[in-house]
């Protein structure tokens, strides 16, 4: 008997419950060696296929989309971010996308408020020290001194839902929030984070310790965290990024944080894909920078989560309804 089932091909290794319900309720494909695929291998294995269930590494340019096989018609992203997805060229080719909001929300925010307290407590350093060492001299008055967070100003760019969720767990930790965004909260929001509002970043700047980055990459939030702005940074200030690597010029960075201006960056994203820079690694071993790798969203939770996000997208497409997550070109949001 023919299987009718829609045909979906997933490009990497998702939670095994996942993969699972997914065979249960598609013909599904996967990518047992889960690691990125070629533009080449990727269109060999969406032959046929209905949906591609695609992530963050998965580079979908128009080319690409130009070569899909007609049979192609939802691509399910298995992440929030859709950078690496040319949107445009899939709507005018008349593909669906989805993604996975909200779900890696409170993971995200997490990750983005650990980093902010383990630069100026030297958390990763301290961390090192004794399984290094194999023993402790012991504890001293000027041993292992950090700087204090309460009390310091961080400035937020993007207050959508993570930023937000960011500003809530800030709040408790007594900082004071300053945010830039392309849309103004509500003022109940405002008032409910104490937050000020800045109608550009180059004004925020100057008033915050800390600036935290938590907007999507696109044409114009590119390198947003440029030469310029990192220099018009506070002197001692520092950079959290767990968003997207291109959101900021990271060898202006490398340059602020090995000239003594900034006092570092904590990254969970970098540029990575010719290799991690030698001068970025250097400053990571000297505790300048700390960086991850790109785990912000790495809770079993949250991967459960994207994957049943993903699956309701699909069933709601392949039953002809308007999948719930589906993401718009820019100039399309609204119409
Ligand atoms: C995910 C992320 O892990 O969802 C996002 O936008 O950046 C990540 O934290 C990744 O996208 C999975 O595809």
């Amino acid at each position: 008997m023919t299987d009718r089932r829609p045909r979906i091909f997933v490009t990497r290794h998702l939670p095994t419950q996942i993969e699972t319900r997914m065979t249960t309720l598609f013909a599904a494909e996967f990518n047992p060696a889960d690691t990125p695929l070629s533009s080449e291998e990727l269109l060999a294995r969406v032959e046929g296929c209905d949906v591609l269930v695609s992530s963050i590494n998965d580079r979908i340019d128009a080319a690409l989309i130009a070569r899909f096989p007609k049979s192609l018609r939802l691509i399910a992203q298995f992440g929030n971010g859709f950078d690496n997805i040319d949107v445009e060229a899939a709507y005018a080719a008349g593909l669906i996308v989805t993604n996975t909001p909200s779900v890696l929300t409170e993971d995200t925010a997490d990750m983005a408020m650990m980093l902010m307290l383990a630069l100026p407590r030297r958390l990763v350093e301290g961390a090192g020290i004794i399984p290094r060492e194999g023993r402790w001299s012991g504890w001293a008055p000027t041993w292992m001194l950090g700087r204090r967070l309460r009390g310091k100003a961080l400035g937020i760019v993007g207050m959508g839902r993570i930023g937000t969720a960011v500003a809530e767990r800030a709040r408790t930790f007594g900082l004071n929030i300053h945010y830039y965004s392309r849309d103004r909260r509500p003022p109940q929001v405002e008032e409910a984070l104490s937050a000020t509002y800045h109608d550009s970043l180059d004004a925020m700047l100057p008033h915050v310790d800390i600036v935290s980055l938590h907007t999507p990459l696109t044409r114009s939030t590119q390198n947003i965290l440029n030469a310029e702005r990192l220099a018009a940074m506070r002197k001692d200030s520092f950079v959290v990024n767990v968003s997207r690597p291109e959101l900021l010029d990271e060898q202006a960075l490398i340059k602020a944080v090995e000239s003594g201006h900034l006092s570092g960056a904590a990254l969970d994203v970098f540029e990575s894909r010719n290799g991690i820079d030698p001068c970025l690694l250097d400053l990571a071993r000297k505790n300048r920078i700390v960086l991850t790798a790109h785990m912000a969203s790495a809770t079993l939770e949250a991967r459960l989560e994207m994957g049943e996000t993903v699956i309701v997208n699909i069933r709601a497409f392949v039953d002809g309804h308007q999948p719930p997550h589906r993401v718009l070109p820019e100039n399309r949001k609204g119409v």
